[in-house]
């Protein structure tokens, strides 16, 4: 069990293919006590649904999209989906999680922590894969330097602050819902940026992950997509106003 201090708290986890990745009973671990798990079964072509549907319950919540739409969809249907359960009334915060727990669940914990030390009226929390003594951040050497240049090509180009806007865990104040998900996501590669643009004005902190792990089998970041990635950066920094402008 993990401590939210009596927060209620509901991620959603988009799940493609992941019959082999998935451990639920890590995810039965915190489920309760607050915390729900919304999985968002994305026309998976495995056992995925089969799964989910077999451990589905009232900390365990699935919704199944018709067809594969891609994480950034999928995340975006599954917050919009939230709305219409009855656990929204007593939501106060909502997030997404990869499936892989990459980042590992009780990080939740010290989001709030962190949250209530450094901005307590903070709008959203992202995880931050900060390598640094007294923490566990295991990527690869190769990964972490494309991860790394794409982070400080993206916080140039839109003028971010963030360290690094693609950990695929991150929480935000219900009320943020909108603003963050309502409309369709112009990129299918990095929305979390999008994510982020849409969110200027609003108060996000990111918190230094204590632990995380590159999780084999990934099904994102595979060579063909940089060329999309980049694509997509030039689209976002057409559509979206610039800091100042
Ligand atoms: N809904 C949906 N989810 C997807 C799709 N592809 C990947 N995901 C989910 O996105 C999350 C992250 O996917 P990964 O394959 O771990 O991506 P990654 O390349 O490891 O990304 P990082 O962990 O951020 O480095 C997992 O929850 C996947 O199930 C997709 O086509 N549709
Ligand atoms: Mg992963």
């Amino acid at each position: 069990m993990i401590d939210l201090k009596g927060k209620k708290v509901c991620l959603v986890v988009p799940c493609f293919n992941e019959e082999a990745r998935l451990d639920l009973s890590e995810f039965a671990k915190y489920a309760g006590d607050g915390l729900y798990f919304l999985f968002v079964e994305d026309g998976s072509t495995d056992r995925t649904l089969e799964i989910l549907e077999k451990n589905s319950g009232e900390h365990f919540l699935v919704f199944v999209l018709k067809s594969n739409l891609g994480k950034a969809e999928a995340v975006r249907q599954g917050m919009l989906h939230l709305k219409s359960l009855p656990i929204f009334k007593i939501m106060e915060w909502v997030g997404y999680w990869d499936a892989d727990l990459a980042t590992p669940i009780p990080e939740l914990e010290n989001y709030f922590k962190f949250k209530e030390l450094f901005m307590p009226d903070a709008d959203a929390v992202f995880g931050s894969r900060i390598i640094r003594l007294g923490s566990r951040i295991e990527r690869k050497f190769s990964r972490h330097l494309t991860g790394r240049l794409f982070a400080i090509f993206a916080k140039i180009l839109f003028e971010l602050g963030t360290y690094d806007s693609q950990c695929g865990a991150k929480i935000f104040r219900k009320e943020m819902l909108d603003k963050a998900f309502g409309d369709k996501f112009i990129s299918k590669w990095i929305f979390d940026i999008e994510i982020i643009l849409r969110l200027r004005g609003s108060k996000i902190i990111e918190c230094p992950l204590t632990q995380w792990k590159d999780v084999a089998g990934s099904k994102l970041m595979k060579p063909g997509n940089i060329v999309r990635v980049f694509t997509d950066l030039f689209r976002l920094w057409k559509h979206y106003p610039k800091k100042n402008g």
